[in-house]
């Protein structure tokens, strides 16, 4: 029997759990494993992997699903075991990201737009078979205000794009997440970054609207409205609620389940406190949960540093994160829970 979108969708932002991405491609895993010294070999990413997968308790308690990259939804553990049937037995969806990365678009410089469209409704089928039940799109919307980035046409552009996916992965049975994401990297400040976020979700919706896709069957996974990087100042975690939760109330549809956030390069407290401060701001008419790679997975990365010796030392680390985060998604983390780490 099918699972219907709705279903699916609500088990990925059940109560206290939340999403990892797991999807980074080749180059950004790369990236990742550089940063600790560890070659970016398929056995050294598999056995990577498969630890954060094996995490029991954390997996179980607060990991709704798994987005995967094409290499992982298709590797075996090192005992033979598909690592989609370990998601499985975790109780944990497993998803795919589908786009093929943000390329230069032309006649804008410094703006991008997400490709992949070609051929995706094949592949989605084949990912289906392969025991995908939800998919990931990421659009990448930088911020720079001196050359005025990001142009209407490249929002326009990548919610069009977004649209498109999303109508091929229903069509497939798999819940799209739609990820626009509004850069932390610039010099802009909060304001920016909120009216960036509102045009660029408000144009989201129209075309998602254009495009026939449900809605209830639909994962939104936006940046935090917050100051960027370069800006050199921070926003507390109540100001970041309030400007979140206000762009979101201006453009989000209440037909939407869950909004999994991206952490994008917030450290892993800022990301596990902002998240807690908008869930104690609710009652809110969408589930508000994590969707993140770089704040669950640094800390086990740190600790695992490519050694079979510190492989449970990296699953306390995961489990640590997934379990504070799962607390934020809740409104009931607290500073002091950290150091229970
Ligand atoms: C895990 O990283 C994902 C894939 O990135 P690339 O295609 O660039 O390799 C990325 O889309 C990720 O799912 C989101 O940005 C959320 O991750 P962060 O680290 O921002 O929480």
């Amino acid at each position: 029997m099918t699972e219907r979108l709705e279903d699916i969708a609500l088990a990925m932002v059940a109560d206290g759990k939340g999403i990892l991405a797991a999807d980074e491609s080749s180059g950004t895993i790369k990236k990742r494993f550089d940063a600790i010294k560890v070659e970016s070999t398929e056995e050294n990413r598999r056995d990577y992997r498969e630890l954060m997968f094996r995490a029991g308790d954390a997996m179980k308690n607060h990991i709704s699903g798994v987005i995967l990259y094409d290499e992982t939804i298709r590797q075996k553990a090192a005992d033979g075991t598909p690592l989609v049937d370990i998601i499985k037995a975790a109780g944990a969806v497993p998803g795919i990201k589908v786009d093929a990365g943000a390329k230069p678009l032309a006649g804008f410089p410094g703006d991008t737009v997400t490709e992949g469209l070609d051929g995706l409704r094949e592949r989605l089928a084949e990912y289906y078979k392969l025991g995908a039940r939800f998919a990931k799109w990421r659009a990448v919307i930088d911020i720079n205000e001196e050359e005025n980035v990001p142009s209407a046409t490249a929002i326009d552009a990548n919610c069009h794009a977004l649209a498109r996916y999303a109508a091929l992965c229903q069509e497939a049975g798999i819940v799209p997440i739609v990820e626009p994401e509004v850069l932390m990297d610039g010099a802009h400040d909060i304001d920016t970054c909120y009216e960036v976020t509102k045009v660029t979700l408000l144009q989201l919706f129209s075309e998602l609207y254009a495009a026939d896709v449900n809605l209830a069957g639909t994962i939104l996974k936006p940046n935090m409205v917050i100051p960027g990087k370069k800006s050199g100042t921070k926003a507390s975690p109540e100001q970041v609620a309030e400007m979140t939760l206000k762009v979101f109330r201006e453009t989000v549809p209440v037909a939407v389940p869950g909004i999994a956030f991206l952490s994008g390069g917030q450290s892993d407290e800022e990301a596990t406190a902002n998240l807690n401060a908008m869930n104690a701001a609710g009652p809110l008419p969408w589930k508000l949960t994590f969707s993140y790679g770089r704040a669950l997975q640094a800390a086990p990365q740190k600790a695992w540093a490519g050694k079979k010796d510190n492989v449970t030392a990296a699953q306390k680390a995961f489990a640590h994160r997934a379990r504070m985060n799962g607390l934020a998604a809740q409104g009931k983390w607290s500073p002091d829970l950290e150091k229970q780490g």
